[in-house]
């Protein structure tokens, strides 16, 4: 009686902790494809590989839903998915432009260069676009640095800098488009002042409880609030990283 929640790595955790609170008396299982992360700059084929291969494990272990915890995955797999699993739930996660435009004219979206590639995005900012300025920012390489346990440091705060330096006091609002960033949130809005921050791991949340409502799929059993992390690179310092993470 466990959700499966998935990403390419640690990314997935932020979207996790939106759906523990949420949910306190669901049991979760969520894998990180550690191995082979990062998926931003990875073909779209092999995305979808990789996916699909991760979400078997997820259905093999009988997960009762799945959470695609990763916006590459999502805006390159999810259709594939639900063809593959059509009795399965199946939740992604999208930038989070919608919240973003109703209050704010020029918003930043960083991603990978995948996600803001592929059509689901260019589907958001049209539907969105007209309210307001949106402007991409593909941050290749965050992700990696944040899967090397970067999370706090020099490191992330460099790369940040050099990114983010000509967008600073010219965007009222950004989304995070990858489930990675919202670990470095407070590093974000350090450089880019104190604006409204948005990602797609409440949106996620909320949509999963109406799925598990809808498909009466609400946990009865004795056993709840269970969390278990597996990973592809699975070593002990990867599992207590993603704890680390978790916790934080
Ligand atoms: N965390 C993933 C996302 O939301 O797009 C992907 C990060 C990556 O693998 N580059």
């Amino acid at each position: 009686n466990y959700i499966g929640v998935f990403d390419s790595g640690v990314g997935g955790i932020s979207v996790l902790k939106e759906l523990t609170r949420r949910l306190p008396e669901e049991n979760f299982y969520f894998i990180g494809d550690s191995a082979h992360a990062p998926y931003g700059q990875k073909s779209i084929k092999e995305v979808q590989d990789r996916t699909i291969e991760m979400i078997n494990k997820l259905v093999l272990r009988g997960v009762k839903a799945v959470v695609i915890a990763c916006n590459t995955a999502t805006s390159a797999a999810i259709d594939l998915l639900r063809n593959v699993y059509p009795e399965i739930p199946i939740i992604g996660v999208e930038p989070a432009l919608k919240p973003a435009v109703e209050s704010h004219h020029h918003v930043l979206v960083m991603a990978t260069d995948n996600t803001l590639k592929l059509d689901k995005f260019h589907e958001l900012a049209r539907t969105y676009g007209s309210n307001a300025t949106i402007i991409p920012c593909v941050c290749n390489g965050l992700a990696d640095i944040l899967e090397a346990g970067h999370l706090d440091d020099d490191v992330v705060d460099n790369y940040l800098k050099e990114k983010l330096a000509d967008h600073v006091g010219h965007v009222d609002s950004v989304v995070l488009g990858c489930t990675h960033y919202p670990h470095v949130k407070k590093n974000i809005l350090n450089i880019l002042g104190d604006i409204p921050c948005y990602d797609g791991g409440e949106g996620t949340s909320r949509q999963l409880e109406r799925k598990l409502k809808e498909f009466n799929l609400l946990n009865t059993d004795e056993k709840k609030g269970d969390l278990i992390f597996a990973s592809t690179r699975d070593t002990e310092e990867e599992l207590s990283l993603y704890e680390r993470i978790y916790k934080a």
